[in-house]
């Protein structure tokens, strides 16, 4: 069992039929033989991480071996008519040719509506299925719902909502050559600007977790006439900032690590469906093993989610492009919030300098509300406080002790010490207005 997480990394160490991202990668020509003496240190100390997070698991989690309930085998639709929620599925076209499913609960049980419109949008490997996988009174999406919010719920280019394309196919790499900077730039706005023109609205309330977080300052960024179509953002763990993150896989993908996971990825699009069906077919029969690997991306301390997580096994990782893997790596390396490196040579053809420039975060003006938490091994504490310096228009900061980065979406006591607090700021916001900042 405790050599299972290495296993796997093999296995991603092993992803065959990746191709350049459009440019030169002569600038690139390591010996294979020599990047595995340079990357035999930060391999061993990987190694290290994993086994002390194996060994720190193996107790916590021994219940999340019992059979996956009914819900981890059915979609968005099917969960939330089964909790009796209406719900619809809306389709988006980026102006890059992304087609994109976005899921909408436009009331709650309770059959209240008011005017107000708010938008989520899930993390990496994750899909609109996030918002409502802990259930009515416990999921965000429904508890927004039941207050008379409209609920828009968007997915990411890659995801298993949004693998369509007009002239692409997903098995063309063509088509996963993006990060979420590209997520940033065209399927957020393209998704708020649908909403806004169904419920016929100028602005909404946006909600991001992790990679949702991410995007959406890219979009403030290099969109900054977006800004006003947000009338205020909660960043649940957010990530923009990630010199101090922790998460040994995450710090795989860093150029930093050397290691034969980014030499071999590096520069190169493909879809990390083979991580997601190996996964798959890990987790039908030995679901410890999943969550161990997931503790090992997420921070390791596991006590409110172990009954949780058969449920979550069964809606992630979705694929997405092994490029947002590298593009935060890249982030883990630099310390900077920036723009895909390149190269040097390519980097003075794309940006005309030769490293990638920063994303302007004092172009940011929308209000935040940020979340983040003490064992987060990926929007670590130290990170999310110097975004926190960086962001012009800080409405409220609220730090939690305890949680992890999965916690502040999965967590069942997230309702009491997020979900309820969001709910406040958004009626204090709405309708006392003079607590606003417009
Ligand atoms: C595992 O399940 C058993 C019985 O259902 C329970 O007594 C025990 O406390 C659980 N252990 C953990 C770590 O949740
Ligand atoms: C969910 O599954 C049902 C039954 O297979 C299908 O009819 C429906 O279109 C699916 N919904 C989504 C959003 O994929
Ligand atoms: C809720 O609203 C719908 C549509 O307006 C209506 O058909 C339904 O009867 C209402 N349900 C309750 C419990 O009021
Ligand atoms: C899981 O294990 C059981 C018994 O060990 C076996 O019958 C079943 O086919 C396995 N399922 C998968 C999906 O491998
Ligand atoms: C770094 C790396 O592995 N680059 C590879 C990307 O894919 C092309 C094939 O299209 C290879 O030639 C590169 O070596």
């Amino acid at each position: 069992m405790r050599t299972t997480p290495i296993l796997f990394v093999i296995s991603i160490l092993s992803v065959p039929q990746i191709q350049a991202r459009n440019f030169n990668t002569q600038a690139r020509s390591y010996s294979i033989f020599d990047s595995v003496l340079q990357s035999a240190y930060q391999i061993s100390s990987f190694v290290q991480d994993a086994l002390n997070v194996v060994l720190t698991q193996t107790q916590t989690v021994s219940n999340a071996t019992e059979d996956a309930p009914e819900d981890a085998y059915l979609n968005i639709t099917q969960l939330a008519t089964k909790y009796g929620y209406p719900i619809e599925e809306h389709t988006v076209t980026t102006e890059d040719g992304y087609i994109i499913n976005v899921h909408r609960i436009p009331r709650g049980r309770h059959n209240v509506t008011n005017n107000v419109v708010v938008f989520l949008m899930h993390g990496l490997v994750e899909s609109s299925e996030s918002w409502i996988l802990q259930g009515p009174d416990k999921a965000l999406g429904y508890i927004l719902a039941d207050q008379g919010f409209d609920v828009w719920m968007g997915n990411a280019r890659g995801n298993k909502y949004a693998k369509k394309h007009l002239t692409l196919q997903p098995n063309q790499q063509d088509f996963w050559d993006f990060t979420w900077e590209e997520i940033g730039i065209y399927d957020l706005p393209a998704m708020i600007d649908y909403a806004l023109h169904v419920t016929n609205r100028d602005s909404l309330y946006y909600v991001g977790y992790s990679q949702g977080t991410t995007s959406f300052y890219v979009m403030n960024s290099l969109k900054p006439e977006y800004n006003k179509k947000i009338k205020m953002m909660f960043a649940l763990a957010p990530v923009a900032f990630m010199a101090n993150v922790r998460s040994p896989l995450i710090k795989m993908f860093s150029p930093a690590s050397e290691s034969l996971a980014y030499l071999l990825l590096n520069y190169n699009a493909s879809s990390t469906d083979y991580l997601t069906s190996m996964t798959g077919k890990f987790c039908s029969n030995m679901s410890l093993t999943c969550n161990i690997i997931l503790h090992m991306i997420v921070g390791h301390d596991s006590k409110h989610l172990s009954a949780l997580m058969p449920l979550l096994l069964g809606h992630m990782p979705t694929s997405c492009s092994t490029l947002q893997l590298v593009h935060y790596g890249q982030l883990v390396q630099s310390g900077r919030f920036c723009q895909f490196d390149y190269g040097a040579q390519m980097n003075l053809e794309m940006y005309g300098k030769d490293s990638p420039p920063d994303y302007d975060l004092s172009k940011a003006t929308v209000p935040n509300v940020v979340f983040f938490s003490e064992h987060d091994w990926v929007a670590t504490p130290a990170d999310v406080k110097r975004l926190l310096t960086r962001l012009p228009n800080v409405y409220d900061s609220n730090f939690i002790a305890d949680f992890n980065h999965l916690d502040l979406m999965y967590a069942p006591v997230a309702n009491d010490i997020i979900y309820s607090k969001i709910v406040k700021y958004i009626y204090d916001f709405e309708y006392n207005t003079i607590l606003g900042v417009y």
